[in-house]
């Protein structure tokens, strides 16, 4: 079978916008991919917590759909059987969730796995057991979850970007003033929930996002192993 990622580390970089419908409001989620893909969005996660399953489905095809046209890169939060079903690029975990080798049993090496991770000891794991980048966090103070601890920092970052050489992605409590100290601190990219999908104009935070990430200094250093 010819592999689905010639490149895994072009398709998990810099923006990744998290479709959230709590999170979102009254916005259609078609909405936001579209004028998010409208300015140079090239990665998104589907993340339902509520909806019944085949609920989930019916809009993961929607906005599998939407990527698809664009070659865009469309992962599911929490449910392999969906990512399967609609052909999404990978499914993310969280600490909650099925352990990753049985999810990799169920996606095969062709699709992408994501883990959330919350301290340096989860994200060091979630490498070594085979997951394709790791979201990190939540780095700042956030409201749209609750982690039941202190946020990791930027400092925290930096550290695990010296540990690891798969793709990091910041999350919690990311907006425009941030990016700065995040790209020094050697992320791969940032995943952004409520700075995106409440911004007054979706599409101008998509621009501002990824020009500011194109425009700061990356500070990761290849990890020698
Ligand atoms: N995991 C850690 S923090 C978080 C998730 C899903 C929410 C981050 O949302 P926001 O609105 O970008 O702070
Ligand atoms: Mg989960």
């Amino acid at each position: 079978m010819k592999p689905k990622f010639q490149n895994i580390h072009r398709c998990i970089d810099g923006l990744y916008i998290i479709l959230d419908r709590k999170v979102a409001g009254e916005r259609p989620l078609s909405n936001i991919v579209r004028s998010a893909l409208d300015k140079g969005a090239r990665l998104f996660q589907y993340r339902e917590k509520y909806l019944p399953k085949n609920e989930i489905y019916r809009v993961a095809m929607e906005l599998r759909a939407l990527t698809a046209q664009r070659g865009a890169t469309f992962i599911i939060n929490d449910f392999s059987d969906i990512a399967l079903a609609v052909d999404a690029d990978g499914v993310h975990l969280g600490q909650d969730d099925i352990p990753l080798a049985d999810a990799r049993n169920i996606l095969g090496t062709n699709r992408i796995i994501g883990i959330s991770t919350h301290s340096i000891e989860q994200a060091v794991k979630a490498e070594k057991g085979g997951a394709n980048y790791i979201g990190f966090g939540p780095i700042y103070h956030t409201k749209t979850k609750d982690i039941g601890h202190m946020p990791l920092g930027p400092n925290a970052t930096q550290t695990l970007s010296s540990l690891v050489s798969i793709p990091i992605f910041g999350i919690g409590g990311i907006n425009l003033t941030r990016i700065a100290e995040l790209r020094s601190a050697g992320l791969s990219g940032i995943a952004v929930l409520s700075a995106i999908l409440r911004a007054p104009d979706v599409g101008v935070a998509v621009q501002r996002f990824i020009l500011e990430w194109q425009t700061q200094e990356s500070g990761r250093v290849a990890v020698s192993k």
